[in-house]
């Protein structure tokens, strides 16, 4: 068995390896063999400096997260730094990759830190509802002062080697391929003095801080912030790192941490941490399936879908060819692309030559011919069956014998699609969430006949255009669409019971929601589906349409916007509601909040239940991951079926009888045998 710590002794250089693959994690074997390599450093007089590295290709993906929730096994994490940092013999570290969390931690416990320009180094506990519980709010700030240390421990963000350098978190950066020589010449050049800074030990960076700078930060992140628990704690605990002695500011990290691993939140971001892993993974995939090389992708469409997919692929630098039927629908829609990444260079998140790389390698065509020799092609055309299947015949004719042909339907039957060619095993749905450039989520949706290669591909290739994948079996909606039709269905008919939109909106936001049905519907517009010349006041959204209230891009909808887009309520639409709910025969009541969380979560859950039984998602981690991405299901919940585990599933069943819903009898079953969803 490979050791995770090896020892090199170099004349009076002790040089401690760290390899633990994938991600160098600290895990209780990692602690326990580095303390053992830290002790003999201590012992042996003839080593007056130590080197800590790692193999592969980071330093340190932190402390080891499965092991949380289980007891501490000594050397906790915060032992071995101490024992690191107590060692009285300078310590160089030499970082590369990525060091974040514990990685990092182990670095602020080392008197000298060295890099090389690619490196990444944060503190991402926040993300996962934990703060650095390795002393990374105590000697951080101590090492790089208040205002530098506030955004990374409470954002979670990394930041890179020249950032890292400048604001005193390492001291020196060194070629790539140096990295090891120079760590050691570092070692010798400081072996045998006695003034090595000590993290711990350090006030030059705090004494003179501004005391105002955490009310500062907190208002300034007070959106990002809100509704979580370990930011808040991470500010305090830096706070505490300015009033306190080490030691005392120490202990309330410990027990922050303590408070927050053991918390709903940290669980439950834990968990979607782990789910957006495991949803990548296709259960049952022969191991020896390899993925089709894709190099050039084909979209139909220049349409906000079709622009925004090709993004995709354009940003990750692959070859895109763009049809449509008309040139000044391409033309509209190449100039959309380029305002697009100029928007993002105008943030500074792409430079101006990225820009024109991106778009240097989109070709556009009137012609289905050109994609005769494209890998991928996917269409994003009208969400018409028979548009679609008319496009797929055109396909099968054209592209080369082993592309994949996808389509971007967001409910249709990607059977009944791919039955409309001759190689339904090359047919795929990829159905990207709009703006589709901007949205993490793509369900992976495999048709009946679809190959184990081509899913394998999907897969590969999501990962490589920077989206969480998961796999949906075939269903009228797939598995976010399926479950978000049973919340509108209820959104609906509270207003006709005497809910209005303001008051069912409020009660997703609250609950963690960027935005609720209503307002989600005037974003995307009520006129999508509507059709002018059928149309005939059938229900609300139908008379709102007539109206011209389609939504904010009308400056109305179920709300009323001013210039800036804010909302207020509309009597026009409350007056539309009470016509039609008088119309119901249903009795007008007051409806409490908690009804109404009820009956818009409840019954999304359930259908998730019922998607598990029919096996259209893979896990229920996966309809997890799928709220999260695509939706805007508040992560510090875990997603639908990890929060209704978390209220109890004997609550959410006795909740749907309540309101005379019929559970599935997966949900009953696990209820029952008081099981969880996410095992
Ligand atoms: N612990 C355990 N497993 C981990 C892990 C970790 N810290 N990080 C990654 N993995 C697994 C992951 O589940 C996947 O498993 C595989 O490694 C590859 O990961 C005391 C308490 C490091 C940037 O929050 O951000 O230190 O699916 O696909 O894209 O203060 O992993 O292969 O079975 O993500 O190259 C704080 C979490 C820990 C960083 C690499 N650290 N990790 O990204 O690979 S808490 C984090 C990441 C801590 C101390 C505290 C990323 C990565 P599988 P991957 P990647």
């Amino acid at each position: 068995m490979m050791s995770k710590i090896t020892t090199a002794r170099e004349d009076e250089v002790l040089v401690i390896t760290l390899d633990n693959p994938p991600v160098n994690a600290f895990s209780t074997e990692v602690r326990q063999a580095m303390a053992e390599a830290v002790d003999t450093a201590a012992q042996d007089d003839g080593i007056r400096a130590v080197v800590i590295r790692a193999e592969g290709r980071m330093f340190s993906g932190g402390a080891d997260i499965t092991e949380f929730g289980s007891a501490p096994v000594h050397p906790t994490l915060p032992e071995l730094i101490d024992s690191i940092e107590n060692l009285a013999k300078p310590v160089v570290i030499a970082l590369n990759g990525t060091a974040l969390g514990g990685g990092c931690e182990i670095a602020l416990g080392c008197n000298y830190r060295i890099t090389v320009p690619s490196t990444k180094i944060g503190l991402p506990e926040v993300k996962i509802g934990i703060l650095p519980g390795a002393g990374g709010t105590q000697r951080l700030p101590r090492v790089v002062g208040v205002e530098e240390a506030l955004p990374i421990i409470v954002t979670g963000n990394p930041i890179n080697a020249k950032k890292a350098e400048a604001i005193g978190l390492v001291d020196r950066i060194v070629e790539p391929d140096k990295l090891r020589e120079e760590a050691m010449a570092f070692a010798r050049e400081v072996a045998g003095r006695d003034d090595h800074p000590v993290s711990s030990q350090r006030t030059d960076r705090i004494k003179d801080h501004d005391p105002g700078v955490f009310d500062a930060f907190r208002e300034k992140h007070g959106r990002r912030l809100k509704g979580l628990e370990a930011p808040q704690k991470c500010i305090e605990a830096v706070k505490l790192a300015t009033e306190l002695p080490y030691e005392e500011g120490i202990a309330k990290e410990r027990e922050f941490f303590m408070e927050l691993v053991n918390g709903d939140q940290s669980k439950a971001l834990r968990h979607v941490f782990f789910a957006e892993r495991q949803a990548s993974k296709i259960d049952g995939l022969p191991k020896d399936v390899k993925s089709l090389p894709i190099r050039k992708v084909g979209i139909i469409g220049a349409g906000t879908m079709g622009g925004g997919i090709a993004m995709n692929f354009l940003s990750a630098g692959y070859d895109v060819t763009m049809v449509e039927r008309e040139q000044e629908a391409l033309d509209r829609g190449v100039g959309i692309i380029r305002k697009n990444y100029e928007a993002t260079a105008r943030k500074g998140r792409m430079t101006a030559e990225q820009v024109e790389g991106a778009m240097g390698h989109l070709t556009t065509s009137l012609d289905y011919q050109d994609f005769a020799d494209c890998d991928l092609v996917i269409e994003a055309v009208f969400e018409l069956m028979d548009i679609k299947k008319d496009v797929f015949g055109k396909l099968d004719a054209i592209c080369k014998p082993d592309a994949i042909m996808a389509s971007n339907t967001s409910y249709l039957d990607v059977n009944e699609i791919a039955a409309c060619t001759s190689r339904p095993e090359q047919v795929v749905g990829l159905h990207f969430f709009s703006p589709a450039n901007i949205m993490r989520l793509l369900e992976v949706v495999r048709g009946d006949k679809t190959s184990p290669q081509v899913m394998a591909t999907a897969m590969d290739l999501a990962k490589k255009i920077g989206k969480v994948a998961v796999v949906s079996g075939v269903c009228h909606g797939f598995i976010g669409n399926r479950m978000l039709a049973k919340r509108q269905e209820q959104a609906s008919d509270l207003l006709m019971e005497g809910a209005r939109p303001a008051q069912v909106d409020k009660v997703l936001t609250d609950f963690g929601f960027p935005m609720g049905p209503f307002q989600m519907a005037d974003l995307a517009g009520l006129d999508v589906g509507w059709d002018p010349d059928t149309t005939s006041s059938a229900n609300v959204r139908e008379v709102l349409c007539e109206r011209g209230r389609r939504g904010q891009k009308t400056g109305k909808g179920f709300y009323d916007y001013d210039e800036n887009r804010q909302r207020t309520p509309s009597e026009e639409v409350d007056a539309v509601i009470a016509d039609f709910a008088a119309q119901s025969g249903k009795q007008q009541r007051d409806i409490t909040d908690e009804e109404i969380r009820e009956r818009l979560l409840y019954p999304m859950v359930n259908e998730g239940a019922l998607i598990l039984e029919e096996g259209i998602a893979q896990r229920a981690s996966d309809i997890d991951t799928v709220w999260i991405n695509g939706y805007g299901w508040p992560p510090y919940t875990g997603g639908p079926m990890f929060w209704a585990d978390t209220i109890g599933l004997d609550t959410v069943l006795a909740g749907l009888e309540k309101h005379g819903m019929e559970p599935s009898q997966l949900l009953r079953d696990k209820a029952a045998n008081g099981e969880r969803f996410n095992g």
